[in-house]
């Protein structure tokens, strides 16, 4: 397969940075500037109308949702394991806590446009600030519960492509969820970013990062 991928620091797009390490699939990486309007070039627009990360190229074709992504490499790799056969017990459990990430996902990118994006404290909202934060505690909450029973990763087999598809919110949900009232999502969260396929999707040293501080706090109102 010849694969490139465009990936923004930080950005969704790390979850497929992070399952092409875990194949061990080679891949052309293309890094754009999440800030510097770089997303609008004409030609990145030529390759993805909304100007979104990731986008991928895989033979010719390209594809534009991570989750899908994910499941796509997944399968196309399965002797690697890391997908669930349709016919396995885990096939149904799988696919919905894979696509479980963009539950994740779309609190996170609204708490990352109000408290990021969103600069000067008059274009914000604190009210949706709040309200998003406890939403994604209570998304976050449904994690707890699977992983109470001890299991080390969301399906009882062992690691799979849903963990890194649900992994990427769970690495960041800190930065806004304070992770104290979900101990089991905490030993999770450790978990995953131990792993070195983990570590080669953060951005390098120096590089231009979404997220500069360690938590994000909602203001006062
Ligand atoms: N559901 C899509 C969401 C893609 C997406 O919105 N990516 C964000 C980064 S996390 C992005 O590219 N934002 C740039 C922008 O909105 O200008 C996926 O998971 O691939």
């Amino acid at each position: 397969m010849k694969i490139t991928l465009h990936h923004a620091h930080e950005a969704r797009s790390m979850r497929v940075l992070w399952l092409l390490e875990e194949l061990g699939l080679p891949y052309e990486l293309q890094v754009y500037d999440f800030f510097d309007k770089s997303l609008r070039s004409d030609s990145y627009l030529a390759l993805h109308p909304a100007g979104r990360v990731p986008a991928v190229e895989i033979d010719g074709q390209v594809m534009l949702e991570s989750g899908a992504i994910v499941e796509y490499l997944a399968e196309r790799c399965a002797d690697m394991g890391l997908g669930r056969a349709p016919q396995s017990d885990e096939r149904m459990a799988y696919l919905d806590l894979l696509h479980y990430g963009e539950t994740l996902g779309q609190h996170l990118a609204n708490l990352t446009q109000a408290h990021i994006v969103l600069y000067e404290p008059w274009m914000r909202s604190p009210t949706q600030m709040g309200l998003e934060t406890k939403r994604l505690a209570k998304v976050l909450g449904r994690l707890e519960q699977l992983l109470s029973d001890g299991r080390d990763y969301l399906l009882a087999s062992g690691f799979s492509a849903a963990d890194v598809a649900v992994g990427y919110g769970i690495w960041l949900a800190p930065r806004f969820v304070h992770l104290d009232a979900l101990p089991h999502v905490a030993a999770y969260r450790a978990r995953l970013i131990t792993r070195p396929a983990f570590a080669k999707a953060l951005p390098p040293e120096g590089a231009r990062r979404i997220y500069t501080q360690a938590f994000y706090e909602v203001p006062n109102v």
